[in-house]
C-alpha cells in the first residue's frame, strides 16, 4: 500500500511478550485504515500491509487529517480529530471530525497474543474541532488530552491558534474499581525483575510500560506500549520483567500500568525511568 500523503496519523501497536514483541503498526490514510505485521521469521511469507476490519460508521468512514492516534493503557487505539476533507477541499474547520474512534487491535488477553477480531467503536463528540498542528497525548490518569489547532488549517499567528483544551474520558473513567498502585521503582534497568504494590494484585490481567509520547503534525513517534511478564507471588504484590533490550523499549521515561481483568486500568500511572 503506498504512503501517499503526509498529515495523516499512524501508530505502533502493542508490543506483547507473549508474541515476541512483534511489531504491528496502524496507519489511518487516504487509502482507509490499514496494519501491518512486521515478522519476517519466514521468507515465504514477508510483511502485507491488510486492511483492517470496517469501521463503525453508517457511510464512508471520514478521512482524518491532521488528527491524533493515541495507545490507551488497555492497550486499544484512540482516534482524535482531524479534518475529513482531500487535498481539493483545503481545511476547512466545518469539515471536522468531532466523534473519536476506539479501535481493538484484536488481543486475546488470556493467551497475551493477537488470537482475537479486532474491532471498531465510534466514541462521543467532541467540542472543538482539531485540525492543522492539534495534539492528543495519554495523560497519567488515563484520559486523553487534545489541544492546539489552526482555524481552517491556516497559517499565521495567535488569530489563528485554538487554545481551548478537552479531555476524552474512556469508559473507565470514573469507575470505583479501578486499581490504585501504592508503589513502584524508579529508575529501572533492562530485565530487572521488580515489584509493584497493590491491593488489587489478584485481579490484576496486564502490566505494561508506556512511554511518554510526544506529538507533531498528526505524529507521536514516541509512544509505545511495551507489555510486561508478571506474576502474583503474595497478597498485595506483583512481581514483572521489564522489557529486555533498549530495541523493544528505548531507554527514557515512562508510565508504569496495571490493568484489571475487568478493563479497568490504574487511576494514576507512576513515571519511571527505564535504562
Ligand atoms: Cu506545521
Amino acid at each position: 500500500m503506498p504512503y501517499a500523503e503526509t498529515n495523516h496519523t499512524a501508530v505502533l501497536l502493542p508490543l506483547l511478550p507473549g508474541d515476541g514483541y512483534t511489531a504491528r503498526l496502524l496507519m489511518i490514510g487516504p487509502e482507509g485504515s490499514h496494519r501491518i505485521t512486521l515478522d519476517t521469521s519466514d521468507p515465504g511469507n514477508p510483511p502485507v500491509w491488510q486492511p483492517t476490519a470496517v469501521r463503525d460508521w453508517p457511510g464512508e468512514p471520514p478521512l482524518r487529517k491532521h488528527g491524533g492516534a493515541v495507545l490507551l493503557p488497555t492497550g486499544e487505539v484512540f482516534l482524535a480529530g482531524g479534518i475529513d476533507s482531500t487535498e481539493d477541499t483545503g481545511l476547512p474547520d466545518a469539515a471536522a471530525v468531532l466523534e473519536g474512534e476506539t479501535y481493538q487491535p484484536g488481543i486475546d488477553w488470556d493467551s497475551g497474543g493477537y488470537g482475537a477480531s479486532e474491532s471498531w467503536t465510534t466514541t462521543a463528540r467532541a467540542t472543538v474541532p482539531r485540525n492543522y498542528h492539534s495534539v492528543a497525548l495519554l495523560l497519567p490518569n488515563g484520559l486523553v488530552l487534545t489541544a492546539g489547532s489552526n482555524l481552517d488549517g491556516s497559517e499565521g499567528g495567535d488569530d489563528v491558534k485554538e487554545y481551548r483544551i478537552e479531555t476524552f474520558s474512556p469508559p473507565y473513567d470514573g469507575d470505583p474499581r479501578r486499581p490504585e498502585i501504592l508503589q513502584a521503582p524508579s529508575p529501572l534497568g533492562y530485565g530487572e525483575t521488580f515489584q509493584i504494590l497493590t491491593a488489587d494484585a489478584a485481579r490484576i490481567q496486564r502490566v505494561a510500560l508506556m512511554r511518554c509520547g510526544s506529538v507533531t503534525h498528526a505524529w507521536d513517534g514516541d509512544q509505545r506500549y511495551v507489555g510486561l511478564e508478571f506474576a502474583n507471588p503474595a497478597d498485595g504484590v506483583l512481581e514483572a520483567v521489564a522489557p529486555p533490550t533498549g530495541g523493544v523499549a528505548p531507554p527514557g521515561p515512562y508510565l508504569l500500568w496495571i490493568v484489571d481483568d475487568g478493563d479497568r486500568p490504574c487511576t494514576l500511572a507512576p513515571f519511571l525511568l527505564l535504562g
